[in-house]
């Protein structure tokens, strides 16, 4: 038998550094999984003797390409678009695609190793994938955004296919990004075909996909509550963001009995201490979603709000908190500061959000703390429920399709307990998650052999 490669964890992330320079968003992301992972491999010779993590860290393939097309004014304007394909050892490549001035191939590679572990978990057979562009649609025409997303699929095209990747929304990707994709797949190839998930419900999309996020991650927050005999009835909670994850998980806040505080976006955050209602929820979905708005106008609409410029809401006391913006959003002070305040529980609607600091911060505290691979997973899994529609060229109903995202996030939910139950009441959720991720991923690779 071949000598197997017994690395320990330093020297792994050696080489993982080494070969992804200047990529700390995507080190970051393998470092959080192969802290958990090498502690359960450590007596399963298998997985060292097939370097199962070493491949899951290296991407099937990155595709880069240019997106060039012509703003309002004739200038010609030249952006960048990748295509992550992480792994397909559970199904085709699905994830969604990003646009945002922020967006690297670190930070997309990073989002498609998570996706990985993330679409495992849902228990659909998704493999990890994920793509962008550092395009800006802020202060762009609707015209200008359309021309942007045909041209970016002309090259996305012969990347992907219902049984070979299925992107979807993500920031500054929604319904109508979405459309404009779909419109010039289809024109290109003369295909309908469910080829993008978050679809408009008359050409193939799927009901409660637009919530399916935001609501997940408050299920998934209500499960862990549950476990210490808790329910979010009368509870306060901090979220960030204002798009469509964290305005969804408001409204299921609310839905369940308790108060959200705050609501941010890029220029800061706002408080409100009356409680931000379901009125003032649809406020937010019109002015932020449909006007491309600004949260700080909030105040205006809301007089009892106060606006914070520049700064992110973790400082606001709280009783649950749910970052639902964007990566590294929620440092380690920031974590000491919720749990000082009172903070018991955090569920992340956005991906990786908390820094390692944070991570490690929560993990000491032992509080309920679900990453973003567990507590987010309930949009990618309706995506995956629409692929399953558009296979069998129907729709389910609402009420099926709202029973089956609750299911699937207790059924993460349980995978967590499974293998993160710590014992004495404290359950490691990143732990749970990253290995029954790993462990569903990792022997679909052992069957293949070495490919
Ligand atoms: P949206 O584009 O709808 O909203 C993004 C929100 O985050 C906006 O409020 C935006 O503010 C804010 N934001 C984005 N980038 C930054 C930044 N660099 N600093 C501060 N604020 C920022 O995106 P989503 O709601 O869809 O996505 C939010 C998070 O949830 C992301 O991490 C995404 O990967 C994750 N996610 C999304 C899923 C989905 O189904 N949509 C599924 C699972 C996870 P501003 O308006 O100022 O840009
Ligand atoms: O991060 C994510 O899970 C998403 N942006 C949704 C992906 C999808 O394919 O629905």
């Amino acid at each position: 038998m071949a000598v197997s490669d017994h690395v320990d964890l330093p020297t792994f992330m050696e080489g993982v550094k080494k070969r992804n320079p200047y990529q700390p968003e995507f080190v970051q992301a393998v470092q959080e999984v192969a802290e958990d992972i090498f502690d359960f491999i450590a007596d399963k010779e298998e997985y060292h003797a097939q370097q199962i993590l070493r491949r899951i860290a290296e991407p099937d393939r990155v595709v880069s390409f240019r997106v060039c097309w012509e703003d309002d004014n004739g200038n010609i304007r030249v952006q960048r678009g990748w295509r992550v394909q992480n792994n397909n050892a559970i199904g085709p490549y699905k994830g969604g695609i990003r646009f945002h001035p922020s967006v690297t191939e670190s930070v997309l590679k990073f989002l498609a190793f998570e996706q990985t572990f993330k679409n495992a978990l849902t228990g659909l057979p998704m493999g990890g994938g994920k793509g962008g562009s550092n395009f800006n649609p802020k202060g762009k025409s609707v015209r200008e955004i359309m021309r942007f997303c045909q041209s970016f699929m002309t090259e996305l095209y012969r990347h992907i296919g219902a049984d070979v990747d299925v992107p979807a929304g993500d920031i500054g990707v929604g319904g109508r990004e979405i459309g404009f994709m779909f419109g010039q797949y289809k024109r290109i190839t003369n295909n309908f075909t469910g080829v993008l998930t978050g679809k408009g419900l008359e050409w193939g999309g799927s009901l409660i996909r637009t919530e399916a996020t935001g609501y997940g991650a408050v299920y998934f927050l209500a499960n862990m509550l549950a476990t210490k005999g808790e329910d979010l009835v009368g509870k306060t909670a901090v979220i960030s963001g204002s798009g469509n994850v964290a305005t969804h998980a408001a409204e299921k806040i609310v839905q369940l009995g308790g108060k959200v505080l705050t609501l941010s976006d890029s220029g800061g955050f706002i408080h409100d201490p009356d409680g931000i209602t379901q009125e003032k929820i649809n406020w937010v979905k019109t002015h932020k979603t449909h006007r491309r708005g600004r949260i700080q106008d909030y105040v205006e609409a809301f007089p009892a709000a106060t606006f914070h410029e520049g700064k992110t809401p973790w400082g606001v006391p709280c009783d649950v908190a749910l970052p639902c913006a964007t990566q590294n959003e929620l440092l380690g002070e920031d974590a000491k500061m919720l749990i000082a305040n009172g903070c018991r529980a955090v569920s992340e609607g956005a991906n990786m959000p908390t820094d390692l600091d944070g991570v490690h911060v929560f993990k000491a505290a032992k509080i309920l703390y679900a990453p973003g691979k567990a507590s987010n997973a309930g949009g990618v899994a309706v995506s995956g429920l629409e692929m399953s529609q558009n296979s069998e060229r129907r729709a389910w109903k609402e009420d099926e399709l709202q029973q089956m995202l609750k299911d699937i996030m207790a059924g993460i939910h349980s995978s967590c307990l499974a293998y993160g139950d710590q014992g004495g009441g404290y359950i490691d959720y990143v732990k749970g998650a990253n290995i029954a991720g790993f462990k569903k991923v990792a022997d679909a690779m052992l069957a293949f052999g070495v490919v």
